[in-house]
């Protein structure tokens, strides 16, 4: 089990300024817009872990852009994201998954090189339910990097390869924070008793091949046979004690990535006859989780295609997904492509 190094003893911001050292070219913008989300994550953190007694949980009136309930916690996080993030100077733009269009950063604020894409608060319907829920994103450099104007809905469409760094805070049962800049992936756990994420797990590795599958089996009746033939593959056991693979499913990406990422095996959100290009959404969700994927030694597919090569259309787009141990992925690419 990962523990805290007492001998050396990592902050979040501490990785932040000693990763920018080793980019004497940097001028430290990345360390501050990264400084500033983690204040966001920070307060976000403490209101999940308050809901109940703060009058956040339960729906608002509205419906958003994806004709889904919305929940109160979603769009305070959503608010508080934005006001944390919208004056540094260092973002040129943002993109919710709880907003229709681009965030434009207000005019009276400078505009920095870099572009914020982000799902405030995923896993909703777990909310109201106190299971694990979290808060995804990715960071771009805007296209135009010498433009001081205000960043398009185009820097927020580039593809998941351009990613400079993604990850996901996951308020579990304690809150961890999980990210990358293409160098690895780190965690840090949250120790509330002095208000700080310390490095809990360097450089985590997926393993190669899992034992554990995860997917909405609700939906198999609308399922491609082939997919329908990879999960009767998955329970059947073999002799050498491989399979059965045992099936977990949260229903949040963030918890189900995140045991994936210990773990190994595979996450699974197919497409289907009722949804022909699956549920999670490229920009928010997918790419920044591919990312983390890959950099921990793992593949992130549509089933045939690298999710990061895509380069999305339009801001809501949504994608198949499967992602995981690069073993798992392989074989059911195989079972989906024949
Ligand atoms: P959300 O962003 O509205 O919370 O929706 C995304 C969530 C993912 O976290 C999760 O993997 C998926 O929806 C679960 O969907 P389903 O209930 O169809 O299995
Ligand atoms: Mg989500």
């Amino acid at each position: 089990m990962p523990i805290v190094n007492m001998s050396k003893l990592i902050t979040i911001e501490r990785h932040i300024v000693e990763a920018g050292a080793l980019h004497p070219e940097a001028t430290g913008e990345f360390s501050r817009l990264l400084r500033d989300f983690m204040l966001a994550l920070r307060i976000v953190a403490r209101d999940v872990r308050r809901a109940g007694l703060n009058d956040m949980l339960g729906m608002t009136e509205d419906t958003n852009v994806h004709g889904e309930n919305v929940k109160r916690l979603d769009i305070h996080a959503n608010e508080v994201i934005f006001r944390s993030m919208d004056h540094g100077g260092h973002l040129c733009v943002m993109a919710s998954e709880e907003a229709e269009s681009i965030i434009p950063i207000p005019d009276e604020y400078r505009k920095g090189k870099y572009v914020l894409v982000f799902d405030p608060l995923d896993g909703s319907s777990n909310i109201d339910v106190n299971v694990s829920i979290g808060t995804i994103f990715s960071i771009y450099r805007r296209i135009d990097e010498s433009s001081v104007e205000a960043g398009t809905v185009e820097d927020c469409l580039q593809p998941g390869w351009k990613q400079v760094a993604a990850g996901y805070a996951m308020y579990g049962s304690s809150t961890q924070f999980v990210y990358t800049t293409g160098d690895g992936v780190d965690v840090f756990t949250f120790d509330p008793t002095i208000g700080e994420f310390l490095l809990t797990f360097e450089k985590i590795r997926i393993p190669e091949r899992g034992k554990i599958y995860s997917v909405n089996s609700g939906n198999a009746h609308k399922w491609s046979p082939g997919l329908r033939e990879y999960v009767t593959h998955l329970l059947r056991p073999s002799d050498d004690g491989c399979r059965p693979y045992s099936l977990r499913y949260v229903g949040t990406m963030v918890a189900d990535i995140h045991r994936t990422l210990y773990y190994g095996g595979i996450f699974m959100y197919p497409a289907d006859t009722s949804a022909p290009t699956g549920k999670l959404r490229l920009v928010y969700e997918v790419n920044p989780m591919a990312f983390i994927i890959e950099q921990a030694g793992g593949r992130a597919t549509d089933g045939k295609n690298r999710i990061m090569d895509v380069t999305p259309e339009s801001l809501h787009q949504r994608i198949p997904c499967f992602m995981g141990s690069t073993q798992d992925v392989l074989e059911v690419e195989s079972y989906l492509n024949t």
